[in-house]
């Protein structure tokens, strides 16, 4: 069986595993042969020529250092303040500063050499996001004839956002060098169809993307998962009980509503915070009887749209709480840190609402662990943004405009009034979608699909 070899931009560090995603692509590597590669997350004051090998918790991982200029203009600059931004739908939060590309590139340059001579011919190798959509260019570029596949966590943007990024005609032209696409929703498959196949060619200072053949790439939707058999397991852990009987006991008989996201503008905090404030403005039975916890520990916050983010949330969970909180009752508990995945699977499972309101989201995981970790007999409601992959696949949720925070108030006042029995049909409903779309299988399709069992290894393309 070929090896596979998966290409994130960190990889993965030693110790218990947060997140479905490291977890999948390490039961991957422990089944097949093949090894992680990616940035050390250490800086250096020379670019590195080689990767360094390191055994992780029994899985190869070949690493890399970046220089601090490089990883600036690679990681802060091109991905995270035009690329995420930008498919996010957010250009108004985008900061185009062009010449960031040029480290992008030269970083995705500097992981294609390091990789290189890691190569064995049929190996496959799979590209995680938007960090790396120049891996396979640089890649054939050195001569690799392997199969490679591309997989984009976040959504693909509309063809106007895709527009105002720098090099996007090379980008569209990088992407074409995979032999597989895979993207998170249907949602996204069109807007790259649409982009690919129909839009007016690009033609100031750049590529013409009319002229890319994309006819030896697949594009399919592959939605990630969650693995919800092991969160309804971990939901009643000791260590989640602990969380439960924690909360409980300051909670009393009130309801609780919760969030939980990295502090990030595409997961529409503020909003969400407005919306609950209209429930309880609107509806003044629910006070002193619901709370709500949101949980959303700071990320990326050495750029300065983070840094805002983050005060917009401190404002409006200020002003909610001057504006309904008495002596004796808070509406709302705000909480900047991570928790573990077992704390976090039993706040799930105590939460009769679980407010997944992203304005833009690749999937979202939260909604696919809130769902796994219900209780069977007592399940709660999922108030779910339409924008986000998850909406495809979970139909039977509270689907909300996140936008509009009069819808919003409204489902979480449904959420909060659902009787027992609709509530039960709902989340079977629910977690059978999640138990179908489970992240070993995303995985498994995604292998399969790049490289079936009966085909010859190498890529059709010439080099
Ligand atoms: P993210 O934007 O990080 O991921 P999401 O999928 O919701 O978003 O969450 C990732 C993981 O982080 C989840 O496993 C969750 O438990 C954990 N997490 C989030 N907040 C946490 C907190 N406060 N404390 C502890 N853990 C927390 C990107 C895309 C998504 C896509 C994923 C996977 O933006 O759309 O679903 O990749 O493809």
């Amino acid at each position: 069986m070929s090896r596979i070899v998966v290409v994130s931009n960190r990889t993965p560090g030693k110790g218990p595993v947060a997140g479905g995603l490291a977890v999948a692509l390490r039961k991957v590597l422990s089944e097949r042969e093949g090894f992680w590669f990616g940035w050390s997350g250490k800086l250096s004051e020379q670019p590195a020529r080689e990767a360094h090998f390191e055994d992780v918790d029994g899985m190869q991982v070949a690493k890399i250092d970046l220089t601090r200029d490089d990883h600036h203009a690679y990681y802060a600059g091109f991905s995270n303040s035009i690329l995420w931004p930008s498919f996010h739908l957010r250009l108004d939060l985008a900061t185009i500063e062009s010449h960031w590309y040029e480290g992008y590139r030269r970083v995705n340059g500097q992981f294609a050499r390091a990789l290189l001579p890691l190569l064995k011919p049929d190996d496959i190798i799979w590209v995680h996001d938007y960090h790396l959509i120049p891996l396979a260019s640089e890649l054939r570029a050195l001569g690799a004839r392997n199969r490679i596949g591309f997989y984009l966590h976040i959504p693909f943007p509309t063809a106007d956002a895709l527009y105002a990024i720098p090099n996007h005609g090379e980008l569209m032209r990088d992407l074409s060098r995979y032999d597989l696409i895979g993207f998170q929703a249907n949602r996204d498959v069109a807007a790259f169809r649409e982009f690919a196949e129909h839009q007016a060619p690009s033609t100031f200072g750049g590529l013409n993307t009319k002229h890319i053949d994309f006819s030896r790439t697949d594009v399919e939707a592959f939605p990630i998962g969650s693995d919800p058999n092991a969160f309804a397991k971990l939901a009643i852990s000791p260590a989640a009980t602990k969380m439960v009987h924690r909360m409980k006991r300051a909670l009393g008989e009130q309801n609780l509503i919760l969030g939980v996201d990295r502090l990030d503008y595409s997961k529409g905090l503020p909003q969400r915070v407005e919306a609950y404030e209209k429930l309880l403005a609107n509806n003044h039975r629910f006070r002193r009887n619901v709370h709500m916890l949101q949980v959303a520990p700071p990320s990326r916050d050495t750029i300065k749209e983070y840094q805002e983010t983050s005060d917009q949330l401190d404002a409006i969970c200020g002003r909610v709480m001057g504006e309904f909180a008495e002596p004796d009752w808070a509406p709302l508990t705000y909480v900047k840190r991570a928790y573990g995945q077992p704390s976090l699977a039993g706040l799930y499972r105590l939460a009769r609402v679980g407010l997944v309101t992203p304005l833009r989201d690749g999937m979202n995981l939260v909604a696919h662990e809130y769902i796994g970790a219900q209780n069977p007999e007592n399940p709660g409601v999922l108030v779910l943004s339409r924008f986000a992959g998850a909406a495809e696949i979970f139909p039977e949720a509270l689907l909300v405009n996140p936008f509009d925070t009069d819808e919003t108030a409204e489902a979480l006042r449904m959420a909060l009034d659902m009787n027992l029995d609709e509530r039960k049909s709902r989340w079977q409903s629910l977690m059978s979608a999640a138990r179908t779309h489970n992240v070993d299988d995303w995985a498994i399709s995604f292998l399969d699909r790049l490289a079936p069992a009966d085909k010859d290894k190498s890529s059709t393309r010439d080099i």
